[in-house]
C-alpha cells in the first residue's frame, strides 16, 4: 500500500531521530538506509505502524503516497547526487526530493535545475537542533515556495519546534538554495557566539582565577535574563560537568583544538564575495584554525611568558554577552539581506527571527527584540548602544592582561566603525592611487580623479 506520507533516506543520528519525530506525530513514515543494518536497528527499537523500514529503495519509493516526499539525511556532498541517481528510475513526475543536510547552497541550486530536467522537484532544507532537535522539534529552514507550501505545511508544522508564541519554527523561505543559505548563515552566527562564550570563559579563568564551576555562575545569570540562550544554557552544563575518573572539571581535560565542518568558512567566503563585513564570524572561524596550531602555540608560549593581574575590573557580563551576540546576529542578517537582493529571494527577516526562536542552536530570547527591530524598522545600533561602556571595560582589561579576544574585538570594532562617519579609507585610496593609479573620488567635487603623486 502506498500510504506512507513521508520518506527518509539516511538513518545516521539526524535521519533516525527525524524519522522518529515524524512517526511520533502519527505521520506514516518510510525509512531506507544504504546499509540495511541501520534500518533494522531503528525498526527493531522504534518500529510501529507509523515507522516502516525497507531494504530495497524501490520498495521504499513505492510505499510512498504521491506526490512522493523524500527527505535525504545523508552526508552532504557526492552522496546526495548518488542518492538522486539511485532514486530517479523509481520516482514519478512531480515528486519531491528534499535535502535536509548541510549542503552548500550553490550545489542545491545546481540540483534544483538537474532535478527539474528529470521532472522532479528538489528542495534544500536547513535543519538545526542537532540530535535532540531532530527528535523533539528542530528549526526548519526549507527553500519551499509559497505555492508548494500547502503540500508540506501540515507535516512540517507538526515536527518543528515552537517559537515564543507557540507557532511552528518553519516557514516557506522561497526557491532554490535559500534554505541552505539561511542555515549556513545560522551556523556562521553559531560559530561567532560560541567563540564569544569561550572568550568570556578564558578571561575569567586567567584574569579572575575562577574555576569552571564558578564561571558557570556567570552564564547562569545570563540565562535568567532577557538575553537567555540555548548556547549559554549548555555552557553552564559543560562547565559544571566533572570527569568521573579524576573528579576534575571535564572542560579542563579537553584538548584545546576546535574542529569545523565548513559552514563557518562558507559564510566567511560568501561575506567576502558580497563585500559584507561579517567580522565576528570570520574571526571565530579563524580562531578555530588557530586553535589547531597547538605545537606552535606551545613553543611560542615558552618564549613569551605571561602573568595575569586582576585589575579589579567589574563588568556586567549580561551586557557584554548581549552586545557580542547581537552584533553576530546583525552581521549574519546583513549577509542574508545582500544574498536575498542578489538572488531575488525576497527573504522575510521577521520570519527568519521567528523560526530561529525554537529548536535551533542559536535560539535566544534576544530574537524577540531582533524580530521587533525588523518589524518596526529600528536601527540595530539602538539595541546595544547602552552596552558599549561595559564592553570597553572588558576590552581594556583583556588588553592589559594580554588575553586574545578575537570575536569580541571584532564586534567592538564593527560597532565603532559602523558608527563613525569618517573612515580612514580616504588615505587608503590615496595610497592605491599613488602606486596603481586606481583613482579616487573627492568630497568637494563630482568625478573620478587621479593625482600625479610623483610631481612635487
Ligand atoms: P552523516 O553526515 O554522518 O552521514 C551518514 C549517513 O549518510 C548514513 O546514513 C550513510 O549511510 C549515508 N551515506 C553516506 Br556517508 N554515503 C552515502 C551514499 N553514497 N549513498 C547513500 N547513503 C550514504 O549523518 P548525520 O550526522 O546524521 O547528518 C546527516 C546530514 O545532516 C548531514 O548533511 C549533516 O551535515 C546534517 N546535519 C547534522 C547535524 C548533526 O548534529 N549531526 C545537525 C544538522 C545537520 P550508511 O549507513 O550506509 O553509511
Amino acid at each position: 500500500m502506498s500510504d506512507n506520507q513521508i520518506g527518509i533516506i539516511g538513518l545516521a543520528v539526524m535521519g533516525a531521530n527525524l524519522a522518529r519525530n515524524f512517526a511520533s506525530r502519527n505521520i506514516k513514515t518510510a525509512v531506507y538506509n544504504r546499509t540495511f543494518q541501520r534500518t533494522e536497528e531503528l525498526i527493531n527499537n522504534h518500529g510501529n505502524e507509523f515507522l516502516n523500514g525497507y531494504e530495497k529503495i524501490e520498495d521504499f519509493v513505492n510505499s510512498l503516497a504521491k506526490p512522493r516526499k523524500i527527505i535525504l539525511m545523508v552526508k552532504a556532498g557526492a552522496a546526495i547526487d548518488q542518492v538522486i541517481e539511485e532514486l530517479k528510475p523509481f520516482l514519478s513526475e512531480g515528486d519531491y526530493v528534499i535535502d535536509g543536510g548541510n549542503s552548500f547552497y550553490e550545489d542545491t541550486e545546481k540540483r534544483v535545475k538537474k532535478c527539474k530536467e528529470y521532472g522532479l522537484n528538489f528542495i534544500g532544507m536547513g535543519i538545526s537542533g542537532g540530535e535532540e532537535g531532530a527528535l523533539k522539534g528542530p528549526s526548519l529552514m526549507p527553500g519551499i515556495t509559497k505555492e508548494d507550501w500547502p503540500k508540506f505545511e501540515n507535516i512540517l508544522d507538526q515536527i518543528a519546534a515552537k517559537d515564543f508564541q507557540g507557532q511552528a519554527c518553519v516557514t516557506p523561505l522561497g526557491y532554490g538554495g535559500v534554505g541552505h543559505y539561511v542555515k549556513m548563515v545560522h551556523n556562521g552566527i553559531e560559530y561567532a557566539i560560541m567563540q564569544m562564550i569561550a572568550e568570556i570563559y578564558d578571561y575569567h579563568r586567567k584574569v579572575k582565577g575562577l574555576d569552571a564551576g564558578q564561571i558557570a555562575e556567570i552564564f547562569e545569570k545570563i540565562n535568567q535574563s532577557e538575553n537567555q540562550s540555548f548556547l549559554s544554557e549548555i555552557t553552564v552544563q559543560v562547565l559544571r560537568r566533572k570527569d568521573i575518573e579524576s573528579g576534575k572539571f571535564l572542560v579542563d581535560l579537553i584538548l584545546d583544538r576546535a574542529s569545523q565542518k565548513g559552514t563557518g568558512g562558507w559564510t566567511s567566503i560568501e561575506a567576502i564575495k558580497n563585500g559584507i563585513p561579517t567580522t565576528t564570524i570570520m574571526e571565530a572561524t579563524m580562531s578555530r584554525s588557530l586553535s589547531f596550531l597547538k605545537n606552535e602555540r606551545n613553543n611560542f608560549s615558552k618564549i613569551i611568558g605571561r602573568t595575569f593581574n586582576d585589575d579589579e575590573a567589574s563588568v556586567d557580563w549580561n551586557q557584554i554577552y548581549r552586545f557580542g551576540s547581537s552584533i553576530a546576529f546583525i552581521q549574519g542578517f546583513e549577509l542574508l539581506k545582500e544574498a536575498s537582493k542578489e538572488h531575488n529571494w525576497d527573504l522575510d527577516f521577521v520570519e527568519v527571527c521567528r523560526i530561529w526562536q525554537g529548536g535551533c542552536i542559536i535560539r535566544t530570547k534576544m530574537l524577540i527584540e531582533l524580530q521587533e527591530m525588523f518589524k518596526k524598522g529600528q536601527k540595530w545600533v539602538e539595541l546595544i548602544q547602552n552596552n558599549l561602556e561595559e564592553v570597553k571595560k572588558f576590552i581594556l582589561s583583556s588588553t592589559q592582561n594580554e588575553i586574545a579576544l578575537p570575536a569580541f574585538s571584532a564586534a567592538y570594532n564593527y560597532f565603532l566603525s559602523m558608527t563613525d562617519k569618517d573612515h580612514p579609507a580616504n588615505l587608503i585610496q590615496g595610497l592605491r592611487d599613488y602606486f596603481g593609479a586606481h583613482t579616487f573620488e573627492r568630497i568637494d567635487k563630482e568625478g573620478i580623479f587621479h593625482e600625479n603623486w610623483l610631481n612635487e
